[in-house]
């Protein structure tokens, strides 16, 4: 199986004035393609090579026991492939119309486990904020507690690599997710893609499937 840059669910221009065209392009064709590009190259000629995507992510992670690969060709495979689910995902989780405030089930869980959805913007917003260097944060399901948690990942960490974290809803925190348009200032970023962004209606669907 060869994988594949999978299309925006909008167009370039569709994000500004919160990310401009030149910004998403850059992020989806140059980066996300350069993910897909690597990852197709260094699975070739492995038994990774028909895998699905997540198979590769998850055979690929440092908590594999595949053994096939050496150490060095398996961390570059797991960075790339897992960039690309991460990116594919991100996608999915902002809209033109995105922001306002979820609602339904989702609210009310995140209600029951943050307290409230402004105090689940804290953590979310200070978790993308404490991410050291570049990194993803994640709102997932975790279907072993029954419950909502933020947790963040450095590079190209993602939590497809544990059964039972489900991921919901992320932001991109490398550099090159923001710094054409508001250069070193990541809070900017992130409150913008909180506040004008965030496909609650994407999330929503996500947290059905899993948490029903
Ligand atoms: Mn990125």
């Amino acid at each position: 199986m060869v994988v594949e840059l999978s299309p925006l669910p909008y167009g370039y221009a569709d994000l500004a004035p919160h990310i401009s065209e030149r910004t998403l392009s850059t992020h989806h064709a140059k980066h996300h393609g350069a993910y897909v590009n690597n990852t197709n190259t260094k699975v070739q000629k492995t038994e990774l090579e028909d895998q699905s995507l997540e198979n590769i992510i998850r055979a690929s992670s440092v908590d594999s026991d595949y053994s096939k690969l050496d150490s060095a060709l398996k961390q570059d495979i797991f960075n790339n492939a897992a960039q690309v689910f991460n990116h594919q995902f991100f996608w999915h989780c902002m809209s033109p119309n995105g922001g306002g405030r979820p609602s339904g089930d989702l609210l009310e869980k995140i209600e029951r486990f943050f307290g409230s959805y402004e105090k689940f913007l804290d953590v979310f917003r200070d978790a993308a904020m404490k991410q050291f260097g570049s990194g993803w944060c994640w709102l997932l399901w975790n279907t072993e507690t029954k419950s909502l948690a933020v947790e963040s990942t450095s590079n190209a960490g993602t939590p497809i690599t544990h059964v039972s974290k489900k991921p919901i809803l992320v932001i991109d925190v490398w550099e090159h997710a923001y710094y054409l348009d508001y250069i070193n200032q990541r809070r900017q970023f992130v409150d913008v893609f909180c506040e004008h962004l965030i496909n609650w209606r994407f999330v929503a669907e996500k947290l059905r499937e899993i948490a029903s």
